[in-house]
């Protein structure tokens, strides 16, 4: 299939603009978090400001006393914020259990059924200048299952440099109307630098898109 779509592409490339965009018109349009011209991603913010859908987290990680500082209170909104620089994070395991945070989720409840198509998210603790190495220091999902009301699939997501640490990813997910969207972690990427905080697996942003 893929090279199938690589000689259509080479070919559209090499012919006159008006066939080109005929052709273009009827091949189905590409769905991916960085092109997506027959999507729109939907405000999850604006919905749950409205009441019309909710997201919470199986736990959510408070680091010393800072409540509702999303430096250290790391609550499910801060993955629908579109701030790359504030995530969701599970709570920390207790001393003498297995580390890390499998088995944790993050869910996005509407209250009429969506359309979806298309899940992305932006992995990690995504923040910049020189608090970029917060990025290593905490864990990433690697492992995640999408499931939306019965359906469920399985995606293992890349372990994307610092330097690439804004791609948005996406998440295998099953088209069709659902009223719920679960992203769960089945495994984790380790942090790469040693620190308090290597423990916290995290998620800056999801994203669920849908047709215009
Ligand atoms: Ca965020």
């Amino acid at each position: 299939m893929a090279t199938i779509a690589l000689v259509v592409s080479t070919l559209v490339a090499v012919i006159p603009d008006k066939i080109r965009s005929l052709i273009e018109a009827i091949l189905p349009a590409p769905e991916t978090c960085q092109d997506h011209p027959k999507l729109k991603r939907l405000d999850l913010k604006d919905l749950v400001k409205r009441s019309e859908g909710g997201v919470q987290g199986s736990s959510k990680l408070v680091e010393g006393s800072s409540a509702g500082d999303p430096n250290y209170d790391h609550e499910a909104e801060l993955a629908i914020d579109y701030r790359p620089d504030t995530a969701w994070a599970p709570e920390r395991p207790a001393a003498g259990l297995p580390t890390g945070s499998r088995g944790e989720w993050i869910e996005i409840n509407f209250s009429q059924p969506v359309d979806l198509h298309l899940v992305c998210v932006l992995n990690g603790y995504t923040r910049t200048g020189a608090n970029k190495e917060i990025y290593l220091k905490n864990a990433k999902l690697r492992d995640v299952t999408l499931t939306t009301g019965a359906n469920s699939t399985t995606t293992t997501l890349e372990n994307l440099s610092v330097d690439s640490r804004f791609t948005y990813q996406e998440v295998n997910a099953n088209d069709g109307l659902t009223k719920l969207v679960r992203l769960t972690i089945d495994d984790y990427y380790p942090a790469e630098i040693d620190s308090e905080s290597s423990e916290d697996t995290c998620l800056s942003e999801i994203e669920v898109w849908v047709p215009k």
